[in-house]
């Protein structure tokens, strides 16, 4: 009778060590602590390494592998924040100029916030600089969330048409060339630019302006991706 239990008791103990083995090995199945779900339902584990505005790159077990921003719903990372790509819309923040008309109307300041100057016209609710000559001002914009820029708004209200030149600062306080050109902007109206969003986080923009007489500046809003926790 003994003879016979030895082969089951046998056959249990190799299942279990199999078993065992098995839960073992698996149990650290990713050591990987960030999870994408794509909208295609799938879900990646990997570390992510980037993310340039348009692109996540992600070390997997596999190799590495490239997701666009569309295709990406939302990301864990590590094992609590979640983290969404967006777009978010803000006014400026801070300002400073080359010159400005004085310390209270007509500062830079008054180019900051949303838009409070109605009508074409010389306003102390926008910046203006000290001179009404000719030369060339410029105005420098920061906004409280840096985001991958996809368009710039800038509301003029008086010698309108006085943008020459914009450039976007990034959070290593680096400059790059925006735009150059003819700004043909009615007054008051919106001086505009779209772009393919930039591959750098801007913080701020800074308008160069020349036009004979105070050119006026009364909001300045930007937009672009962020990622968010
Ligand atoms: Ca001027
Ligand atoms: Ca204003």
């Amino acid at each position: 009778m003994k003879k016979h239990r030895v082969g089951p008791i046998l056959v249990t103990l190799v299942v279990l060590l199999w078993m065992w083995i098995s839960v073992g090995m698996s149990a650290p199945l990713s050591f990987y602590e960030d999870a994408f779900r794509l909208s295609t339902g799938e879900l990646i584990f990997g570390e992510l390494l980037s993310f340039d505005g348009s692109t996540f790159k992600i070390k997997t077990e596999r190799g590495m592998i490239w997701k666009e921003k569309e295709d990406v719903v939302v990301i864990l990372v590590g094992i609590n924040p979640l983290i969404y790509t967006r777009t978010l819309s803000q006014w400026a923040s801070k300002a400073r100029a080359s010159s400005q008309y004085s310390s209270s109307g007509w500062s830079a300041q008054q180019a900051t916030g949303e838009p409070n100057t109605y009508q074409c016209g010389d306003n102390s609710t926008a910046w203006a600089p000290r001179s009404k000559g000719s030369g060339a001002e410029w105005l420098e914009l920061t906004f409280g969330t840096p985001v991958y820029v996809t368009q710039l708004r800038v509301y003029e209200t008086y010698n309108s048409g006085c943008i020459y030149k914009v450039e976007f600062v990034d959070v290593y306080e680096e400059k790059h060339a925006a735009w150059q050109g003819k700004d043909t902007t009615t007054c008051p109206g919106w001086f505009e630019i779209k772009l393919a969003q930039t591959r750098y986080l801007v913080k701020s923009v800074i308008l160069h302006t020349q036009i004979e007489g105070y050119e006026e500046i009364d909001a300045v809003e930007l937009t672009g991706i962020l990622i968010s926790k």
